[in-house]
């Protein structure tokens, strides 16, 4: 785990399983525009949350690419999920901007309904191709650029799927923090 304080915010990232985080207030689902069950983190978050989360997801649907949108948390133990459309890599464009808009705009939804904390996959990174070095570098630099915008939220969580994720965007947040 690595671990950082930034004035009175927490800023953790972990390798582990964003559907195995019961003490956040909300986690991230790296969604697909029609916010339904998928694979990667969708698959595992709509299975954890249960088919009434499909419900709530239906009317909301489509999203673009940048954009998030809250739901409950339905069979999960946080409270919240925060459903993000990542860019693809190489379609949407330009990628680093609409990769900044998905942390960023999930950082305001949880701002605008109090949460006290967040927990984040590596958006992008998987079916949607985003390489996990630039990855890094973007979403170390979007969070950096909207911490002072930031008033409820105490903790981030990034969570890392495998040990060398975990330690690429470790090297990147010792580097921007
Ligand atoms: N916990 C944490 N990280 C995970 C988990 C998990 N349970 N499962 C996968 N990862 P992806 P995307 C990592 O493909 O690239 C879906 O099918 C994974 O190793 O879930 O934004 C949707 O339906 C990778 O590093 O999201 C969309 O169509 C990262 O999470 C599309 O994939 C993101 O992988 C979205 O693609």
């Amino acid at each position: 785990m690595y671990k950082v304080k930034i004035n009175g915010l927490t800023l953790e990232i972990i390798q582990g399983n964003i559907v195995k985080q019961p003490d956040l207030d909300g986690i991230v689902n790296a969604a697909n525009a029609e916010l339904k069950i998928g694979g990667g983190v969708a698959g595992a978050v709509h299975k954890a949350a249960g088919p009434d989360l499909t419900e709530e997801t239906r009317p909301l649907a489509p999203i673009e690419p940048g954009e998030a949108v809250i739901t409950g948390g339905h069979n999960l133990e946080n409270s919240y999920i925060i459903h993000t459309l990542g860019p693809v890599y190489g379609k949407d464009k330009p990628e680093d901007k609409l990769l900044g808009d998905c942390y960023q705009n999930s950082l305001k939804i949880a701002e605008d309904n109090k949460l006290k904390s967040l927990g984040f996959p590596a958006i992008s990174t998987g079916a949607f191709g985003y390489p996990i070095e630039s990855a890094a570098e973007v979403t170390m630099k979007a969070i950096k650029d909207y911490l002072d915008k930031i008033n409820y939220l105490g903790k981030i969580r990034f969570v890392l799927f495998n040990e060398s994720d975990f330690e690429i965007y470790k090297n990147y947040a010792e580097k921007i923090f």
